[in-house]
């Protein structure tokens, strides 16, 4: 089967920022197409989008009504890829903080994996100008989160990352409800549920100079509560399974 690629970039106000990252991901893969997700961004980076996709056959636009969180944006966004008959489906932040130029990596990991996780925590790969909160939250919420759920992964909060076609529709994104950042832990913790092969590849995340950061205190505790839940739901079966993956069918 070939191998189809796209980049799927997620925007909520990163006017300054688009044509950068489209141009790098342009330069670092020229085979690779990209789709910009916006949440309707007040600041006209739909606009803009829809300016560099009149230009550029590889680039693509999804318009969304307004802003309901990565979450309900990257679900929109890969159910459209699936019907596009993409087979690998990357996330990467519109801010720079993804380099395009290690994409290669990434995707050479993914003949060999279901899921490829950027990771700042493992040897290899760290953070540039990010805020010591930042790191402590980063490195603290995945440390609960393996922990708590006993992830495969060093670093499950990143947003770096590739799924197979496989991955996305044995994951079954009906069945995850995040709707912030958590969706990034909701996603792995699914992969890991059905068995999924997951691996790590080391990247240096570096802080974005543009824009503003959307991050907030509503989207760690969303994330922190749902991580929580699980853990105390699921406790019992992992400690008598011993993290063997339950099929599919068993999720909820
Ligand atoms: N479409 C959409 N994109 C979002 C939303 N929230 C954040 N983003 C995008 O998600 C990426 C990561 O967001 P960012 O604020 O940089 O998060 P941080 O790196 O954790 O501080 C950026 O490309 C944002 O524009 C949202 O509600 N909708
Ligand atoms: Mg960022």
């Amino acid at each position: 089967m070939t191998t189809r690629t796209v980049v799927i970039i997620p925007t909520y106000n990163e006017i300054e920022n688009l044509p950068l990252i489209v141009g790098r991901v342009r330069a670092a893969t020229p085979e690779v197409d990209i789709l910009v997700v916006d949440d309707n961004s007040p600041d006209g980076t739909g606009a803009l989008a829809d300016e560099l996709a009149a230009e550029d056959h590889h680039i693509r636009v999804l318009h969304r009504q307004g802003k309901e969180g990565l979450g309900a944006a990257y679900k929109e966004a890969f159910v459209w890829a699936l019907d596009q008959g993409y087979t690998r489906l990357v996330e990467m932040d519109a801010d720079g903080s993804h380099a395009p130029e290690q994409l290669p990596d990434l995707l050479a990991a993914a003949y060999n994996a279901d899921v490829v996780l950027g990771s700042r925590w493992i040897p290899g790969g760290g953070v540039v100008n990010w805020p010591l909160h930042r790191q402590l939250l980063s490195r603290g919420g995945s440390l609960y989160s393996r922990i708590m759920l006993g992830l495969p992964a060093k670093d499950v909060t990143g947003g770096y990352r590739v799924f197979s076609a496989h991955a996305i529709e044995t994951i079954r994104l009906e069945t995850v409800h995040s709707q912030g950042y958590g969706f990034q832990v909701d996603m792995l913790w699914h992969a890991h549920r059905v068995g999924l092969r997951i691996v790590e590849v080391p990247i240096t995340f570096v802080e974005r100079e543009l824009g503003e950061s959307k991050i907030s205190g509503g989207i760690v505790v969303e994330a922190m509560l749902r991580v929580t839940g699980w853990g105390i739901r699921y406790l019992p079966s992992r400690l008598s399974r011993k993290s063997k993956p339950v099929p599919a069918e068993a999720q909820r």
